[in-house]
């Protein structure tokens, strides 16, 4: 209800009185008052006048539930189960709990800030309150577990078109689970399996987008590899319209991937690729390859070929691209 009385507030440029609010509602202007108060504690602006009404004046800047369902295009994805968080410790890990306890595929965990963000094999990612999008959600997939990694192709091709439907451009993917503007990492993606031998409970996909940092925010360790949508376009970016454009994205190709496997995804990836057709090093546990990234295959593997012709089939790892100078960056 509250929902709709944010929607009736929006859509209205004049004050619109409490009774009329509870006549299109069906509730008691008690009712309407007590949902007003809540829209302010959440950070509404919202003018009363006593004989006149209500009126909005502006949106908070937060990730709030009412805010991002408002003109959220999704089917599933965050509109029955969403959670949202002031400040948790990661939201793969509340996600992981909601999954163990039953819930559905596209349920949706936001935070404002995480004090344990995750990336891939226990580092840190860096979530500060405010700056950007925390996010992950409740796969389902009906696959075999080894065709799980292929997940993490189909969300960044969903990034790519879903910061491209907001007007950023050159946005690449870097192989396997970075998304790069102008070669800085703007946002990475932790995709995480609960599975037994031949089935699929359960994949938790987390997003990290940096949104609204400037670069003298970033830690001094990723100063330089790091970029946020704000440095990119030259203004600040509604949080809101991110997170509603990643869901919206997320679960289009998601189903597409269910319905027409991954030869599609494979196809858009690769057009999206700052990797394929460049000198690349890779560091996949203790082993350093290098070579020219020749392709992915099937299960999403980078085949790379070396110095003497030999393509080596590279699972998971850490991959630098070769600089103009002939250094990995
Ligand atoms: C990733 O790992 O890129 C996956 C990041 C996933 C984060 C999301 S946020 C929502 C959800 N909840 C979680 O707890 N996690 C997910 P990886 O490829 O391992 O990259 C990690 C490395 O990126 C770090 O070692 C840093 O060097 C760098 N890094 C950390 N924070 C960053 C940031 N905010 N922006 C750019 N680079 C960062």
């Amino acid at each position: 209800m509250k929902q709709k009385i944010l929607e009736l507030l929006s859509a209205s440029e004049i004050f619109i009185s409490g009774e009329k609010l509870a006549e299109l509602c069906g509730i008691s202007r008690t009712a309407v008052w007590k949902h007003i108060n809540s829209l302010k504690e959440e950070g509404y602006n919202i003018e009363t006048q006593p004989r006149t009404g209500y009126k909005l004046i502006s949106r908070p800047d937060a990730l709030v539930k009412t805010e991002i369902l408002d003109g959220l295009q999704t089917k599933v994805f965050g509109k029955e189960f969403l959670y949202t968080f002031f400040e948790i410790d990661s939201t793969n890990l509340k996600a992981k709990q909601l999954a163990n306890e039953g819930k559905p595929e596209g349920t949706v965990v936001v935070a404002e800030s995480q004090t344990k963000g995750k990336g891939r094999l226990g580092r840190k990612w860096v979530s500060p309150s405010g700056k950007g999008v925390w996010v992950s959600f409740i796969l389902r997939p009906p696959i075999l577990p080894v065709k799980a990694t292929q997940l993490t192709f189909v969300i960044a091709v969903a990034m790519v078109h879903s910061l491209k439907n907001i007007g950023i451009s050159d946005v690449q993917i870097k192989w396997p689970n970075d998304i790069l503007i102008h070669r800085r990492k703007v946002a990475g993606i932790l995709t995480e399996l609960s599975a037994e031998i031949d089935c699929v409970n359960y994949v938790i996909v987390g997003i990290g987008i940096n949104v609204n940092q400037d670069t003298f925010e970033f830690p001094e360790e990723f100063k330089d590899k790091a970029t946020s949508l704000k440095e990119a376009c030259g203004h600040k970016v509604s949080r809101i319209k991110v997170l509603q454009s990643v869901l919206k994205e997320v679960e289009h190709f998601y189903y597409l991937y269910l319905e027409n496997g991954f030869g599609e995804i494979i196809n858009l990836w690769r057009e999206n690729s700052v990797t394929l057709g460049k000198e690349v090093e890779v560091i996949s546990g203790t082993e350093k390859i290098t070579g020219l990234a020749i392709d992915i295959d099937e299960e999403g593997c980078l085949l790379v070929k070396d110095r003497e012709g030999k393509v080596n089939k590279i699972v998971a790892g850490d991959v630098s691209l070769r600089g103009k100078k002939g250094n990995y960056v």
